[in-house]
């Protein structure tokens, strides 16, 4: 599956019918009086947060949404039927954000949550409602007031408890591979992950969802290598996971590299939790390793894991650690029973279908 997390999409909302002008005509009925019935409201445009997408990519191929229009009112206080309702579906984590890039409207942060956009305008009302004493036969009726349209931004920032971070070739899309079914592409040249990878894990009947994302470099906040926007993947995890590849010469530089991009990016990022891996210890001794053990130590509060991830080294004792800086998860809502204020649903569009 293609991976996009950023998309631009246009939304309208239906508008109002017309209310009606009519009059009752029957024979042996004089003076019949108004009949005409109101517009039905139009259709609103909501947003429901689901969990089974961690893409945007079905925006590339359709970008506008539409609610129905209420229909006109008619003749015998026929009221419009009412316009149908438009919901968008989108992953976990999506931030919807207006038009000038900046303003965040809503956050979809738990599968079910149900956000109204765009309301539909209301229905206009028929001549029936304008008779009065002094005008038993009004001429006119409301026209219907029209839906609310504009253009948003659907910002996905995917949702982990755990983020891996590191330099290019630390071991990261390798460690994912063995804790988790995820099959991430792992190659010997910088920069193979291009977009994030997630992953469960179990450690002792805990779930955890792990995401691989591209590594970082210095200079990565002005756009070095794949740049820092990945970032945004991992600001909400619970937790860092810190890959160090020990076959490097100075572990302790780059660790701090990385801490500095953190800090970079966000300068709240660098308070988070972090465990650090010191990645790839079966090519080294065990002398090499308690000194590069010993050197992060010195630059580091965190705690230190000497791990392997080909070999499975260490890596449920490190996990272990990470989950207790997981909480547990509350019950997640069922999504087939999505909390809505207003209308009830009645069209679904999914990105699936
Ligand atoms: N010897 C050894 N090699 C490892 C270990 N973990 C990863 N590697 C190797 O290191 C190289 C890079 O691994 P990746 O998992 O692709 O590294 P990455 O951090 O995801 O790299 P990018 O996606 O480029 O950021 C691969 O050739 C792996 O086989 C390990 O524990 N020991
Ligand atoms: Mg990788």
């Amino acid at each position: 599956m293609k991976f996009l997390d950023q998309a631009k999409i246009y939304l309208k909302s239906g508008d109002g019918g017309r209310g009606c002008v009519s009059f009752r005509r029957e024979k042996y009925i004089e003076f019949g009086g108004p009949n005409g019935g109101d517009g039905g409201k139009g259709g609103s445009v909501y947003f429901v947060a689901v969990e089974n997408l961690n893409t945007l990519i079905d925006f590339r191929y359709q970008q506008h949404f539409k609610a129905g229009n209420g229909q006109h009112g008619m003749g015998s206080e026929m009221s419009g039927a009412k316009g149908e309702d438009m919901i968008i579906k989108v992953p976990v984590g999506t931030e919807i954000v207006a038009d000038d890039g900046v303003t965040v409207i809503a956050d979809m942060l738990e599968a079910g949550q149900t956000f109204m956009i765009a309301k539909g305008g209301d229905g206009g009302r028929g001549n029936v409602r304008f008779k009065t004493s002094t005008n038993q036969a009004p001429r006119y009726a409301e026209p219907g007031w029209p839906g609310v349209e504009m253009w948003v931004w659907l910002r996905l920032k995917i949702i982990a408890d755990v983020g891996l971070i590191g330099l290019p070739n630390a071991g990261k899309s390798t460690f994912l591979s063995a804790v988790t079914k995820a099959r991430p592409k792992i190659a010997d040249y910088p920069f193979t992950t291009l977009h994030p990878n997630l992953g469960v894990a179990w450690v002792d009947s805990k779930e955890i969802v792990i995401a691989d994302i591209p590594g970082l470099i210095e200079g990565a906040h002005d756009g070095v290598g794949l740049g820092d926007r990945f970032l945004k993947h991992v600001e909400r995890c619970s937790v860092f996971l810190h890959l160090i590849d020990a076959t490097s010469e100075n572990v302790a530089k780059e660790y701090k590299t990385i801490r500095k991009e953190l800090e970079l990016y966000e300068r709240n990022l660098i308070n988070k939790p972090e465990v650090v891996a010191l990645n790839k210890i079966d090519s080294l001794t065990k002398e090499e390793i308690d000194k590069k053990v010993k050197s992060l130590k010195r630059v580091t509060k965190s705690p230190v894991y000497a791990i392997s991830a080909i070999a499975n080294t260490n890596t449920l004792d490190c996990l272990r650690k990470i989950s207790s800086f997981v909480p547990l998860k509350n019950k997640k809502q069922d999504i087939d029973t999505p909390i809505i204020e207003e209308a009830p649903i009645k069209k679904a569009w999914s990105p699936l279908d």
